[in-house]
């Protein structure tokens, strides 16, 4: 399901800089085999979301993504619970929260998924959409309600608290650049285009530092602060989705960086759906290790061209995928291309 449709609608009831530093038991530690397997699950939810680009149909999209990364996912060597998904039960028919997946010969696993992040981009083929998800030891992975998350994310190398969620924006823009040794104009912020963010961009602005706004994508948002040297994307900042807002954690928790987060809990409901999910502290900051407990591994594929991936091609013949698959407990990040020639596996008609 599109997920600011449901956000909208409220019928979704709704380390560290520097090196990740991990101290875990070795037998806590996801197995390495299903790093590979992974990038299959993103690479499928690719192909078949990629099949939509353009046509107007978020719903479509979004369906054929869930649909195949459901059929992978249930392939899968593990005992899998679905904690971030496309819904809670009574409203998404696969992947919800709580859905078990995987062929339940593995070890048991907390999965967040997004099959189509940018639904809307995807439907209007724009840049940047990508089909995610992350997986983590059972237990480890915050389970959030579909709900607004304040975000604030920046790359590896600074020291800790050079950012803080609850400090004012100006404030954050002269630390970071103190921090980066630069002029705060030399600082670019990263925003999602939402009306709701007017107070930030002018608090981002009055500090002298620019915005680059972002209409979704702030999983790949978050990311892009990890590379701010390619990027030029210095810091994230503002609220956008809890589910994204995990996945992204999981990204920095195995490439660096620093994340605070906060879910916007704001009528009774939310609260109780959030409290029925065993959320206890409505008003909690989290941190990365926080939202991502333990070992954890997370893998993208892009739909559409974008600054982080390159889309779906499809040849004659041959489709090729780009994905980028990670592990926390390392650190180790792969760039899969791949060209696919068995094109039935791809169960497109
Ligand atoms: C963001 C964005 C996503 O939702 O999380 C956004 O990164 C937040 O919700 O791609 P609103 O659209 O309601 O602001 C997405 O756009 C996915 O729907």
């Amino acid at each position: 399901m599109p997920a600011r449709q449901a956000r909208e609608e409220g019928t979704n009831k709704e380390g560290r800089g520097g090196v990740p530093s991990i101290t875990i038991q070795p037998d806590l530690a996801l197995e390495r085999v299903l790093t590979l397997e992974i990038v299959r699950v993103t690479e499928r939810a690719a192909v078949a979301a990629a099949r939509w680009t353009g046509r107007g149909n978020e719903k479509g999209a979004d369906q054929a993504a869930v649909d195949a990364m459901r059929r992978e996912l249930n392939k899968l060597p593990i005992n899998g619970t679905i904690v971030i998904g496309e819904g809670e039960r009574d409203e998404a028919p696969m992947l919800f929260i709580g859905e078990t997946v995987g062929n339940k010969r593995g070890p048991e696993v907390d999965i967040a998924v997004d099959p189509l992040e940018g639904t809307t981009l995807c439907a209007k083929n724009m840049p940047g959409a990508i089909a995610t998800m992350a997986m983590a030891e059972a237990g480890t992975l915050l389970n959030a309600p579909d709900v607004y998350m304040e975000k604030i994310a920046i790359g590896p190398g600074y020291p800790v608290g050079v950012v803080d969620l609850d400090a004012p924006a100006e404030e954050n823009i002269r630390g970071l650049a103190k921090a980066k040794g630069v002029e705060p104009a030399e600082i670019t912020a990263l925003i999602l285009d939402r009306p709701r963010h007017a107070d930030l961009i002018a608090g981002v602005r009055r500090a002298g530092a620019a915005v680059r706004l972002i209409t979704d994508g702030d999983v790949a948002g978050v990311i892009h602060t990890a590379d701010a040297a390619n990027t030029g994307v210095d810091i994230y900042m503002g609220i956008g989705g809890a589910p994204e807002g995990v996945l992204a954690a999981a990204a920095l928790r195995c490439i660096g960086g620093q994340m605070q987060c906060r879910l916007v809990l704001d009528t009774e409901e939310k609260r109780d759906r959030a409290a029925k999910m065993g959320i206890r502290d409505p008003r909690k900051k989290y941190e990365i290790s926080d939202l991502v407990k333990g070992d954890c591994l997370f893998a993208a594929t892009g739909v559409t061209n974008g600054a982080l991936l390159e889309g779906v091609r499809v040849r004659k013949d041959v489709f090729e995928t780009e994905t980028v698959v990670m592990r926390s407990i390392t650190g180790t990040v792969r760039w899969i291309r791949a060209e696919h020639r068995q094109l039935e596996k791809f169960h497109l008609d």
